[in-house]
């Protein structure tokens, strides 16, 4: 049987974790996998999160199955969070998913079902994932222009050229927020043109939302997701839990679909649900509940949102901090840029020699296209941090 197969490539990112893991110098800096740091370079539990589990373990009476779509209250919870009010819900079904990542194989899965023949647009640089999932699904994938590393800024032009070339059969997969792994974001008024363009082309948008709130805020990282909702009448959004409740393992995200009127509603979501029945049949509670009792509880959210604040402000204190390390040093503004990122991560625009030297010589880990993580820098790692780009890129 197995005999048919060669080896699989490994996702980059989980093989970058391997080799940090095994050098034993004691001054490592990990700017690797996309995982919220704190100062000391823990990922701890939320407080709401932990409120949350308490109550679940002190009042749960059952863990009879909970259906295909998962947790309803969860559902619409994640739908009001994302959406707003920019959509009217007899429009709108959602399904839990195991992750952010199940979200996004759900909808491809669907939407490959009613355009079997699309084409899928991801950005020029995307998440390493984003290409093997649409292919695994079965699209031909192409790369729309996004990214200038030589200034660390979105190529805008460019971008809205390749769009304003589309039809009805592409589908283009456009990051809600928090750019991964560039850190370079649309301006409110480039969302407005990306829309006009996709409502023009009749181009479909798929838009993976993986960071809200650790960009510039709950409302204002869903600004181009809820501008595609006001303008375009169909679409699809995939949800990740991951990052913003920091719920990483226990795997949550949702799939949106938003339809022209319910009836088309009905029918995609009974193949979304057909979907997840032929895949896992339903997705594990746990976390998602923890997600509903936090969000449908005043205090809990109130709470929870304290704590996603003091995460996304520190990140943007690490991006300045890092910024004036470098020009200080560098007597240059050529990384400035990094302070005008938001998200987790910035793509710094450096060689593959700089980077292996500054593994070798540093100690310093990122991603083989440049990309570190910007979470778990403190001060002092800041600072040897700037040291090494700094000597290195001399
Ligand atoms: N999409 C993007 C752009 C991501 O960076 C990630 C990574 O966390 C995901 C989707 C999926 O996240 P998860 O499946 O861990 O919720
Ligand atoms: O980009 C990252 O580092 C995060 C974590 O297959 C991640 O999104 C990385 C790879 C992957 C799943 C999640």
């Amino acid at each position: 049987m197995f005999e048919t197969l060669s080896k699989a490539p490994q996702d980059k990112i989980f093989a970058l974790m391997a080799e940090i893991a095994a050098d034993a110098r004691p001054n490592k800096i990990d700017l690797g996998i996309g995982v919220y740091k704190d100062d000391a370079g823990n990922t701890p539990i939320m407080s709401a999160v932990k409120k949350a589990e308490e109550r679940i373990f002190a009042t749960a009476k059952t863990k009879t199955y909970v259906g295909v779509a998962g947790n309803k209250g969860f559902a619409s919870a994640m739908v009001k969070l994302a959406l707003g009010d920019s959509v009217p819900l007899d429009r709108v079904r959602a399904a839990q998913a195991p992750g952010g990542t199940g979200a996004l194989w759900v909808l491809l899965t669907l939407l490959k079902r009613a355009k079997p023949d699309a084409t899928l647009w991801i950005s020029d640089p995307s998440w390493p994932n984003h290409k093997p999932m649409a292919e695994q699904a079965g699209f031909k994938v192409a790369a729309y222009p996004y990214f200038d590393p030589a200034t660390g800024t979105v190529r805008f032009d460019d971008m809205l050229a390749a769009l304003d070339k589309m039809g009805p059969s592409d589908i283009v997969l456009l990051h809600g927020c928090c750019h991964n792994p560039t850190g370079a974001n649309l301006t409110e008024d480039q969302w407005d043109q990306v829309v006009a363009s996709m409502k023009k082309t009749g181009a479909f948008p798929l838009v993976d939302m993986a960071y809200q709130g650790f960009g510039d805020g709950l409302d204002e990282d869903a600004y181009g997701l809820r501008a595609v909702a006001a303008q375009i009448d169909e679409f699809v959004c995939a949800t990740s839990c991951s990052k913003n409740f920091g719920i990483y393992r226990e795997r949550v995200g949702c799939s949106i679909i938003v339809a022209k009127d319910p009836a088309q509603a009905d029918i995609a979501n009974s193949q979304m649900l057909n979907v997840i029945r032929g895949a896992y049949s339903q997705p594990p509670d746990h976390g998602a509940e923890i997600v509903r009792i936090i969000l449908e509880d005043d205090a809990l959210r109130a709470e929870w949102k304290a704590e996603l604040e003091a995460m996304r402000t520190r990140m943007i204190e690490n991006r300045k901090a890092l910024a004036d390390a470098i020009r200080t040093r560098s007597n240059s503004s050529d990384f400035d840029f990094v302070a005008e990122h938001r998200g987790m991560f910035s793509l710094l625009g450096l060689d593959l020699e700089t980077i292996t030297r500054l593994k070798s010589e540093n100690a310093v880990y990122m991603l083989d296209d440049s990309r570190i993580n910007i979470a778990g820098l403190a001060d002092e790692r800041i600072q040897r941090l700037a040291d090494a780009i700094v000597g290195a890129t001399r």
